[in-house]
């Protein structure tokens, strides 16, 4: 009998989500939810990690029944060697991805220092300072532009590899560096670690998956502490450090009189210029000339959230929502420039006027527009790209718009600086509330969503779960839109939190769940978590934390993963990685790593036994610190 298509109320909890998946249905086009159906069932080789494409005496297949005759490749690698390999490159793909992004900032803020861009200024000079002293730069009584060019040769030399540690290691605790340096985890540079990751799992290098498993968390340590905190800490200092604002989100902020143009990607240096560009007043009149109220630019993704923390830009989406989007009928652009661009939504843009533009060399899609941003020629690209979205507003067809919904009220720009202010200006409010109970621990839930899993239940599930056991809840990435459109990310989101928790968020004038931001943003995380400890006296693995991502799809996403449990932080996943070929390798992730590192993975689809998991987890800590469970 043939399978009952899935309704749309069984794919996402969301009602614009819901109106879009029937409106693309209804014109013909196609989704991510579509395409899942037809790959199901997966390769089962490769859903256990058993298939090995390193080499071309194979590709292998390894099988994990013990009496077959196919337990090892043709090198002779068993399922472990395999396994660990593919998940060393997996998280190197990770790591990759959130650093090569801070690279990007660094290639600005080196054209800030070299006067080659007249688009871009470092907005935050104070920071730039304080960073560069923490990184050991004299800042005495020198020109900015001095300081901000050792910074610039400091984050640089992170990459490379002529350091035995980062930069930024710093802001770890004493304790897990003493830590990481007796497990042989400190990382040394970020392209080194990735490189070395590359060369291990060539046939014939590291044939010992515990080895290459230590080496994925080296390599993921090099994107936490390293590649995705310059991305932070540079956004900062040249587009300015977040502050709280209110904002809205739902695809109810495309608007049906506007040209609406989505940003979507990562990095905010496109993002920031397309923003630019749509405030000048000439192009503002062109819009106008054109027949429409104005021009919106609005998010997608991580960077509609750069923008959201900074700006206060309206986020029309998560992840899922990314094709849906175009499918309201109502967007002039989507403007990208790398990582989580589901490459269909060229397809989808075609089957309506939207421009699908690219704007980075290293992320091309056949058959968009490309528009090439560089820093000395942003605002001019950003520019075109506005009057091309304007010219696409003329072609719009006003029978095919449909916009599902009103914007849902959120809050967001909590920076760890703006979380101090919030606190007076030290740790010592929040850490009296942990003390007294109010609030029992911290989780901080990030990442995607994944059309296995209906979209956003467990992001948004999961968060309250936590909140009424007086668990504050931090969230980035495509959890944010999940957290905000659900309402919890206003102050009057208390009310859907513990007796504790509500009266300290209350007195704040804080919303239960905190927004810090994109996806690289989760080393804000391990900074407050680096000051927590600090403040203490104590390791990050004695604190009562927690993390999780419970409907991760991606690579970045296993190395964010990877790095919060080295840094001492158990760390929940919401689906396996592609690890369960190797007894060893699914044995040291979910438990070995306790004895190595203090933290381990612990994986469960059902979000309210993973709120139990963390909430014994913050129990036990909390113990192990002398405070009431
Ligand atoms: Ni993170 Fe951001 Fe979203 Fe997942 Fe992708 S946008 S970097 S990987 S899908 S949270």
């Amino acid at each position: 009998m043939a399978k009952e298509p899935k309704r749309p109320e069984d794919l996402s909890i969301w009602e614009d989500a819901h109106a879009m998946i029937r409106k693309a249905k209804a014109e013909g086009i196609e989704t991510a939810w579509d395409r899942l159906e037809r790959q199901t069932p997966h390769c089962k080789f490769c859903e256990l990690g058993t298939t090995c494409r390193n080499c071309i005496m194979g590709p292998c297949r390894i099988s994990t029944k013990p009496d077959s005759k196919m337990n090892l490749g043709v090198c002779g690698a068993d399922a472990d060697v395999v396994v660990a390999r593919n998940f060393g490159r997996f998280i190197a793909g990770g790591s990759a991805g959130h650093s090569d992004h801070g690279r990007d900032l660094i290639e600005v803020l080196d054209a800030i220092v070299q006067g080659d861009t007249e688009h871009y200024h470092i907005s935050e000079p104070e920071k730039l300072t304080r960073i560069a002293a923490e990184v050991g730069i004299a800042t005495e009584g020198r020109e900015l532009n001095e300081i901000a060019s050792d910074l610039v040769d400091e984050c640089y030399k992170d990459f490379g590899s002529r350091r035995s540690s980062l930069a930024f290691l710093s802001r770890v605790p004493e304790q897990r560096r003493v830590l990481w340096d007796r497990v042989g985890i400190t990382p040394r540079g970020v392209d080194r670690e990735i490189a070395e990751m590359m060369h291990r799992t060539h046939m014939g290098c590291d044939n010992d998956a515990p080895n290459t498993l230590l080496h994925s968390a080296r390599c993921a340590l090099s994107d936490g502490w390293g590649g995705s905190m310059i991305g932070t800490e540079l956004s900062d200092v040249i587009f300015g450090t977040p502050t709280p604002s209110r904002s809205v989100s739902n695809l109810g902020v495309i608007k049906e009189d506007k040209v609406n143009i989505l940003v979507h990607g990562h990095n905010p240096v496109v993002s920031e210029m397309i923003l630019a560009a749509a405030r000048i007043p000439e192009l503002v009149e062109k819009a106008k000339a054109a027949g429409a109220a104005g021009i919106n630019v609005a998010g997608l993704c991580c960077t509609g959230n750069e923008l959201l923390m900074r700006q206060g830009i309206p986020m029309a989406g998560n992840h899922l929502m990314t094709e849906l989007a175009i499918v309201t009928g109502a967007v002039e652009s989507v403007v990208v420039d790398y990582q989580c661009i589901m490459p269909s939504m060229v397809t989808v843009a075609q089957c309506y006027h939207t421009r699908f533009i690219t704007t980075a060399e290293k992320a091309k899609f056949t058959g968009a527009m490309h528009f090439e941003v560089h820093p000395h020629n942003a605002l001019e690209q950003a520019t075109a790209i506005v009057e091309e979205s304007i010219k696409a507003y003329t072609e719009r067809d006003k029978g095919r718009v449909e916009i599902p919904a009103e914007p849902v009220e959120i809050m967001t720009g909590f920076s760890n600086e703006a979380i101090l202010s919030a606190l007076g200006g030290t740790l010592t409010p929040l850490i009296d509330a942990i003390k007294a109970g109010k609030i029992r621990g911290i989780v901080g839930i990030v990442g995607c969503n994944n059309p296995k899993v209906k979209q956003d239940s467990a992001n948004v599930g999961l968060a309250k779960e936590l909140l009424k056991r007086d668990i504050l809840v931090l969230v980035t990435g495509c959890v944010t839109t999940a957290a905000g459109k659900a309402g919890l990310l206003v102050p009057e989101g208390i009310e859907m939190a513990g007796e504790g928790l509500k009266e300290v968020c209350g007195a704040l004038g804080i919303p239960p769940v905190l927004h810090l931001g994109s996806c690289v943003d989760n080393s804000r995380i391990m900074h407050l978590c680096g000051l927590v400890a600090k403040e203490l006296g104590v390791d990050i693995s004695d604190l009562p934390v927690g993390a999780s991502s419970p409907e991760w799809y991606s690579e970045k996403a296993a190395a964010i993963g990877m790095y919060a449990v080295a840094s001492g932080v158990m760390t929940h996943l919401g689906l396996p990685p592609n690890i369960l070929g190797s007894e060893t390798v699914t044995n040291i992730a979910l438990e070995g790593l306790e004895d190595i590192v203090g933290a381990h993975f612990v994986v469960e689809g059902d979000y309210v036994k993973a709120a139990e998991l963390l909430d014994a987890r913050i129990r036990m800590k909390r113990v192990g610190l002398g405070l009431s469970e």
